[in-house]
């Protein structure tokens, strides 16, 4: 009402100046009655019409058909003298070649000539309205997608989730919003792990990793995810992080199985043939790198033939994951112990040489003599041992460590011999 009441003061008093500041304008101006009365540049260049055509049309010949008689409506309630604004927010207008454009129309009652009028501004929202319809399919993607999706803040706050998030890791989004993923922590990675994630992405550069995260119900899941730092237009300041993640879990722990069951004996639990030839192609390496020597023995059970016909072949099982566990137990964790084949084990010692090796050897013979296995059984084992040789293959050092083997069963058994 105040608003009209000003530009009646305004078109009366000096309209003069109010042509000045329209024909100036970038936005479209207009007054009407039944007819468009007046009408800037700009209007006839954002309705393809020209002055002379537009001042012979009425003002909802300018819109769709299904919109004209609402405007029609408001315009003749103008007419008859009632003051009110109005604004209308995206109304198609049709323009001279039938393209249609967003627009965004404010208009008064004014009175004009002794008669009222409507005075009107006018601006093309096409742009703004189709970048807003962009954004609701992509957040009705995101809330659709199967990946798991959430937005933090630059502190890492949670702002949005999406449903897929919400009934993996079995929140309500309200336990979410607001706090950091944090929440998701299985505390299996450690410190250096996070610092090297958030490095990255605060420096502005994508992060793609496999994580293992924790469900509510305290179920650890993986998820493949990718963060998006997002930078602020203006500035080129990243402003928020987008987290895209998929649960790859069956993927992972297939995976496991596949790699456990490919290296590790499924009796004793202890590295397989395979392994303990990879672990020693390991050692060759890294011994030629920092040029540390290593040591391979050779083991084999004496007489573990007869204990199978003795106390059967369930026993027999028994005591070779007894004597690998007494094994495992009492080498390093940098030395490696895998079953060779049958009753048969071969043990790896890092940073050894032959002269130790023969005394662990002896140690881990004597540990063997001396244990009662489940309270009743014993065995005893006889160990070839042999130091690795510069430019030795792998083959060629087993067999050596095999000959000592040899010597070890010839010279009477539960002995240790090197070669
Ligand atoms: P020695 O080595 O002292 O010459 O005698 P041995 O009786 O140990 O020698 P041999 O190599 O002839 O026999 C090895 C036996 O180990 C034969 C086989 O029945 C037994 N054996 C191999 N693998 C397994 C297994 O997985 N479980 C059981 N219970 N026995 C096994
Ligand atoms: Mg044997
Ligand atoms: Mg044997």
């Amino acid at each position: 009402m105040k608003n009209a009441q000003t530009c009646v003061g305004l078109i009366e008093e000096d309209e003069d100046k109010f042509r000045k500041i329209a024909e100036n304008s970038f936005v479209g101006m207009f007054i009407y009655n039944e007819y468009f009365i007046y009408v800037n540049e700009a209007f006839t260049k954002m309705t393809g019409y020209s002055s002379d055509e537009l001042l012979k049309m009425h003002p909802w010949d300018l819109t769709k058909d299904e919109y004209k008689p609402r405007i029609e409506g408001l315009i003749r309630k103008r007419l008859a003298g009632e003051m009110f604004s109005s604004i209308q927010n995206d109304i198609p207008l049709v323009r001279k070649d039938n393209q249609i454009l967003a627009v965004k129309i404010s208009t008064e009652t004014i009175s004009y000539q002794d008669a009222y009028a409507g005075i009107g501004i006018v601006m093309d929202i096409s742009d703004l309205v189709k970048k807003n319809q962009i954004i609701k399919v992509l957040i009705q993607a995101l809330a659709q997608s199967d990946d798991i999706v959430f937005i933090t803040d630059t502190t890492g706050c949670i702002e949005y989730v999406n449903d897929a998030l919400l009934s993996i890791y079995g929140y309500e989004k309200d336990e979410v919003i607001g706090s950091t993923p944090a929440l998701f922590s299985s505390k299996q990675h450690g410190e250096s792990f996070y610092k090297n994630l958030w490095n990255t992405i605060l420096s502005g550069k994508n992060y793609h990793h496999l994580i293992m995260n924790k469900k509510r119900n305290g179920e650890i899941i993986y998820v493949d995810t990718k963060i998006t730092p997002v930078k602020n237009e203006e500035d080129g300041k990243v402003s928020y992080f987008v987290v895209t993640a998929r649960d790859s879990t069956k993927r992972v722990l297939t995976e496991k199985k596949l790699t456990k069951l490919a290296t590790i004996d499924p009796l004793t639990q202890i590295a397989n043939r395979y392994q303990i030839q990879y672990y020693f192609d390991d050692f060759i390496v890294r011994m030629e790198r920092m040029d540390e020597v290593f040591s391979v023995l050779m083991f084999d059970i004496d007489y573990f033939k007869s204990i199978n016909d003795r106390y059967g072949h369930y026993v027999g099982d028994y005591i070779l994951k007894a004597f690998s566990k007494l094994i495992i137990e009492n080498i390093r964790t940098i030395d490696k112990f895998g079953r060779w084949g049958g009753e048969e084990f071969l043990l790896l010692l890092a940073d050894t040489t032959e002269h130790e090796a023969m005394q662990i050897g002896q140690k881990l013979n004597r540990l063997v003599a001396e244990k009662k296995f489940d309270n009743i059984y014993t065995i005893t084992v006889s160990i070839g041992v042999t130091e690795y040789q510069k430019g030795d293959t792998k083959e060629k050092c087993i067999a050596r460590a095999d000959r000592a083997l040899y010597a070890a069963k010839n010279l009477g058994r539960n002995r240790v011999v090197y070669n």
